[in-house]
């Protein structure tokens, strides 16, 4: 039963747990839940006004409008850029926080934070394409907190935001242009796609779509700026081994985890916890304050301080039955509101930090950048005061845990090949792409679903395309996925890549020190971070002199959820990439969006979504996404 729902070992151990607890699960909700609502799969459901709701007739036999009249096209394209526009929002809400924070810094005003990477903020300046000579740290990060905050404000439709300029190729931009699909304001365009949404105004499909595909840009624009401020603000990862699943979590510690997605709160968090360790160790905890993460928060610490994951997204209540999670600690997106119940059935503080982000039933510690050591302080000292609540025998820690090299962001990567090619460090990738070495990359990506055996699709196809020497990137619950089970070890490399793979892998790795091959997945952080693998994409297709669209990558959520998951798919369509799904989108409702999104696209974009539920046949459909394009090239 257990291996139909999830394929982490973890699980094993604590689903029985839960059960004999009487906690009910995910698992345990998705099964309450059948048979789901089929109109709401489709997408045909329409709640936008109160003269509904409103549902299309799949089979042809019922209504065909909605009461005003919108057909199954309108009312698909509306909701599919409506999710579209939320995920955005998420995402780059997230940004603006960061960018908020990297001007509080400069202006001095915010003791908990610092510009830990000088170099990383210098480089983002001159992307930006921000002069910096004869100026201090401060200054410069002023001037990139100020260009980065434009993309919030501008209101000249025809100046597109700072960030997409600098972050595409120069063709790229231009395609989109012509498309008048670039964002100029992230703010502005995803109100205006809430907006044409309402009743009564767009109703027409395809300028729905272009208008979901601007908001998806935006999306994008907001995470190529969280990511690359946040490495400013708190170092930019570079490869450090950790480790990942729940056998992390430690019997003699208090364990604390961090949850969510933004770094303001968990970088603080951690720093605290380094100080408060004594009391810990006073309140009995022989092994003092142990962090660990979960979901995107979890990434982000990971990849830059080698914090090791306890759970992607499906494992996040498993963490709490364990009985020894002192604290869990959330800021924003994928918390599952159960947590708080859960929490209560053990000893476990689950504490909001986020005004905008609460849950029923946890403790609210407010969390400001202005007073964020305080609040830390508030929060480790309630994870210690719960240690001492903590009930021994409910304590179940299950034994698994993998070793995971993470932290692949581009200048790891790059450094990396330059300790082959010092002069030219793509040349050596590039190289090996051309003679067919690698045979493509692929960018793994995305949440877990109920509809799947959690990491099953994630491990199944990586297995394949690896052993078909393809290069694969992982972010997110994806990352999470490979980490778990062991992919990000240069083990698997010797076990699962194909032999040209290996050989590459292996000098690389070698090369950069590593003693032996990179990880069989390169781990480049959380979701926002799926920005790093375009900036490796974009450098190689400047250095080709071609497109994104022209080059063997792919990308894949194979276990996609969230509404985040529907804008980084759709940008990562209209930046030119295959863009796979394995679990249905809420579309199929409407042929005409469906063919859209699958088809049209790829004349206006070069890039489309490719739906396959079968990890295996996914994995052999990208396989041949790949080969074409190789063909394409002429390699
Ligand atoms: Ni942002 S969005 S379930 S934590 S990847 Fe994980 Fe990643 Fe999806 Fe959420």
């Amino acid at each position: 039963m257990t291996m139909k729902l999830t394929t982490d070992p973890s699980a094993a151990t604590l689903l029985p747990i839960a059960k004999k607890e009487g906690v009910s699960t995910v698992w345990d909700r998705h099964r309450a839940m059948q048979p789901q609502c089929g109109f709401g799969q489709l997408g045909v459901c329409c709640r936008i006004c109160w003269k509904g709701p409103c549902r299309i007739d799949p089979f042809g036999d019922g209504p065909q409008r909605g009461i005003c009249g919108a057909d199954a096209d309108t009312i698909v394209a509306r909701n599919v850029i409506r999710m579209i526009a939320a995920g955005a929002a998420g995402h780059s809400e997230h940004g603006r926080h960061v960018a908020l924070a990297l001007q509080g810094v400069a202006e001095g005003r915010l003791p908990a934070y610092q510009i830990r990477d000088e170099a990383k903020l210098r480089a983002v300046a001159a992307k930006l394409d921000i002069c910096t000579e004869g100026q201090d740290i401060p200054a410069i990060a002023a001037a990139v907190a100020k260009a980065t905050l434009e993309d919030f404000q501008n209101q000249d439709h025809d100046a597109p935001c700072n960030w997409i300029e600098a972050s595409l190729t120069k063709k790229r931009l231009e395609r989109l242009q012509a498309l008048h699909v670039l964002p100029h304001n992230i703010d502005a365009v995803i109100t205006q796609i809430m907006g044409r949404t309402l009743v009564g105004c767009d109703a027409d499909p395809v300028n729905l779509i272009l208008g979901g595909i601007k908001g998806a840009l935006a999306d994008f624009d907001g995470m190529c700026l969280a990511t690359e401020l946040s490495d400013a603000l708190f170092g930019t990862p570079s490869p450090v081994i950790t480790a990942a699943n729940l056998g992390v979590i430690k019997p003699d510690a208090v364990n604390i985890a961090v949850h969510g997605h933004n770094p303001l709160l968990s970088e603080v968090v951690c720093e605290v916890a380094g100080q408060m360790d004594e009391e810990a160790r006073k309140a009995g905890a022989k092994d003092g304050i142990n962090i660990v993460g979960i979901c995107c928060t979890g990434n982000e610490v990971m990849v830059r301080h080698g914090i090791p994951l306890a759970a992607n997204y499906l494992s996040q209540e498993l963490a709490l039955i364990t009985g020894a999670v002192d604290a869990m600690v959330v800021d924003v997106q994928c918390i599952m509101p159960s947590v708080s119940e859960i929490g209560a059935c053990f000893h476990t503080a689950v504490i909001t930090t986020m005004a905008e982000n609460k849950i029923p039933g946890a403790t609210h510690v407010d969390f400001k950048e202005e007073t964020a050591l305080e609040s830390a302080r508030r929060i480790v000292a309630t994870a210690i005061d719960a240690y001492k609540r903590r009930d021994p025998r409910r304590v179940n820690i299950p034994d698994f845990k993998q070793t995971a090299i993470v932290g692949f962001g581009v200048e790891s990567v790059v450094g990396a090949l330059a300790t082959l090619n010092a002069e030219d460090p793509l040349q050596p990738l590039i190289e090996n792409i051309a003679n067919g070495n690698i045979r493509g990359i692929a960018l793994f990506a995305g949440c877990n679903s109920t509809q799947v055996a959690q990491d099953s699709s994630f491990v199944t196809m990586a297995k394949k395309l690896a052993a078909n020497n393809v290069l694969m990137l992982a972010t997110g619950c994806g990352a999470g996925s490979f980490a778990k089970h062991g992919l990000m070890t240069q083990e698997a490399t010797l076990e699962y890549a194909g032999d040209s793979l290996k050989a590459v892998l292996t000098a690389i790795g070698t090369s950069a020190g590593l003693n032996g091959p990179l990880p069989l997945v390169l781990h480049m952080g959380s979701c926002v971070d799926n920005s790093r693998a375009v900036q490796v994409a974009v450098a190689v297709a400047d250095k080709l002199g071609v497109d994104l669209d022209q080059l063997p990558l792919v990308a894949s959520a194979p276990e996609a959820m969230s509404e985040k998951a529907v804008a980084i798919g759709t940008w990562s369509v209209a930046l030119g990439i295959p863009t796979h799904l394995g679990t249905m989108p809420q579309v199929t409702g409407s042929a005409k969006v469906t063919e859209l999104l699958t088809q049209t696209a790829k004349d206006l974009l070069g890039g489309y979504f490719l739906v396959e539920l079968d990890p295996n046949l996914a994995a052999d459909k990208l396989l041949e996404v790949i080969e074409e394009r190789r063909k394409g090239l002429g390699i």
